[in-house]
């Protein structure tokens, strides 16, 4: 084989350059959104409000470096196949059918890069699911097609007023300019920022799912089960989601807002809305 560059390795060089360049669009173009909502023709990831959020985006971030050099020399190689393969380029077939050392290298560099590629994710899977004593609880339900919202750790005095409520998507005609079409409800989620939250997930109809994506958060809510995860919002901030779980015909209108704000804001809410 002569040294100079043959038309096929320009063909693989060409095919790797644009599998590479590819992979980094989806990193380099990402969409920023206005708000902590999704965006039309949003590529990236919404900008986070928790640590976990902060680790999924560190750890995609990751698996995208050795995602772009394996789908590089695969390329590569599927290319100099495709193209060495051929008899008008090889006369004459090489007599070879195996080799021990390279069957023991294709063995264990693949096990080496799931090993390197393990250690952080299990570290971010136990993180996710550990619960730091939580400074108060959120009860999701999810229903056809609504979410309502439980704050378990307030009533009033007597106990005659507890602290729940429903959330219903905003419907068009109610709509003004500014807010979120099909991602607006009447009653949003407040919470606290810089506290420990434990979220308890369950739903009275069908499968349900509470996701919002700046939180790293989605929570089956299955009926007759009860689902948590634990959250802790590092800024204020409006945050949206959607229902995640295929649930009927309004599964695609019933959004969900938190709006995080600091702990005395929040006091200052419970109070006003236990007293109502
Ligand atoms: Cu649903």
């Amino acid at each position: 084989m002569n040294t100079k560059l043959s038309f096929g390795s320009k063909v693989t060089f060409c095919i790797s350059l644009a599998v590479l360049s590819i992979f980094f669009l989806g990193n380099v173009f990402q969409t920023v959104a206005l708000a902590d909502a999704a965006e039309p023709w949003q590529l990236g990831f919404q900008d986070p409000a928790t640590p976990i959020m902060e680790g999924i985006i560190e750890f995609h971030n990751n698996l995208m470096f050795f995602i772009t050099l394996i789908a590089i020399f695969t390329t590569w190689v599927l290319g100099r196949c495709l193209y060495m393969y051929n008899s008008t380029v090889q006369k004459e077939s090489e007599l070879f059918t195996h080799s021990t050392p390279l069957e023991i290298v294709w063995t264990i560099v693949p096990a080496l890069i799931l090993l390197v590629i393990a250690v952080p994710s299990f570290a971010l899977l136990y993180s996710m699911d550990e619960m730091i004593d939580p400074g108060l609880t959120l009860k999701v339900i999810g229903h056809q097609w609504y979410w309502s919202y439980e704050y378990s750790d307030f009533t009033s005095f007597d106990e005659s007023n507890a602290l729940n409520f429903d959330s219903y998507m905003l419907p068009l005609e109610d709509l003004s300019v500014g807010p979120l079409r099909l991602l607006e409800v009447d009653n949003r989620v407040i919470l606290p920022i810089d506290t420990h939250i434990r979220v308890i997930v369950s739903a009275a109809d069908v499968l349900h799912s509470w996701a919002v994506p700046s939180f790293g958060i989605k929570v089956d809510a299955c009926p007759g089960r009860m689902n948590h995860a634990s959250m802790f919002i590092k800024r204020e901030g409006v945050f949206y989601g959607q229902c995640s779980e295929i649930c009927g015909v309004n599964h695609g209108f019933m959004p969900i807002v938190v709006r995080a704000v600091t702990l005395e804001q929040y006091i200052a809410w419970v109070g006003k809305k236990i007293s109502e």
